[in-house]
């Protein structure tokens, strides 16, 4: 019998979109719950589930696993369908080192945003936030557009190898809130806020060609 794949997002949190990308890309059928919010029923659930409270959590049969990179490696070891990490050594470390820079660089980039968004943040303090984000975030993605200038010039239009792979995930999903595919930015109130305030900018066609092939294979999500 097919075990069942259910997975508590809180949507439609990076970390969170980063699972449902990887499932649609594989091909494997999920439930969704959907959780918002930090209330103690929350947390208390989260908890029950899988001893910690943030998300992504699955459970597939009686494998729990939370964080998202986790998750990725369980489903690429676990399920047949196209590969989200590498066979090839060099390429498996590039993944990797993609990996660090989305949490690095990219959150980082945009940390001064988040801080607006949900430090109700306002006036002047929080214009410069917003200033702060654009310069990192720019500079930030000039690594990711000058990585697909050389691999357009090899014949990919993705980060590592020929294929779209975790690397390109873990990018798209933390670069789409510079720029999200048309009629996504309408689809929950942070997407909004974010459209409205950060910008990928010029020159980052690739980029931006790369965020809009990855976050095409999102369901609509539900949440903040
Ligand atoms: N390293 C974890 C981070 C998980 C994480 O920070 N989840 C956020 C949503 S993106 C969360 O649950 N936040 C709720 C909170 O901070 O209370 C992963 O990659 O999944």
């Amino acid at each position: 019998m097919t075990k069942t794949f259910k997975a508590t997002l809180r949507l439609p949190s990076p970390n969170n979109t980063k699972v449902q990308v990887a499932l649609a890309y594989k091909g494997i059928p999920y439930e969704i719950d959907s959780v918002t919010g930090g209330e103690p029923e929350t947390i208390a659930k989260l908890v029950k589930i899988s001893g910690q409270p943030l998300t992504p959590i699955i459970e597939h049969g009686d494998v729990v696993m939370f964080g998202s990179d986790s998750i990725l490696r369980y489903l690429d070891a676990n399920f047949p369908g196209p590969r989200l990490f590498s066979a090839d050594r060099d390429e498996m470390k590039a993944i990797e080192g993609w990996e660090s820079f989305h949490k690095n660089e990219l959150m980082g980039a945009l940390r001064p945003a988040f801080e607006v968004f949900f430090g109700g943040m306002q006036g002047p303090e929080a214009d410069a936030n917003i200033v702060r984000a654009n310069a990192a975030f720019y500079e930030a993605t000039a690594v990711v557009e000058k990585r697909l200038g050389e691999q357009k010039e090899a014949g990919s239009e993705w980060l590592v190898g020929d294929t779209m792979t975790a690397a390109d995930i873990f990018v798209a999903c933390y670069s789409g809130f510079g720029d999200l595919p048309e009629g996504q930015e309408d689809w929950n109130p942070l997407w909004k806020w974010f459209n409205s305030k950060l910008v990928l900018g010029d020159n980052r066609e690739l980029t931006r060609g790369l965020i809009h092939r990855v976050l095409t294979l999102l369901p609509a999500p539900v949440g903040v």
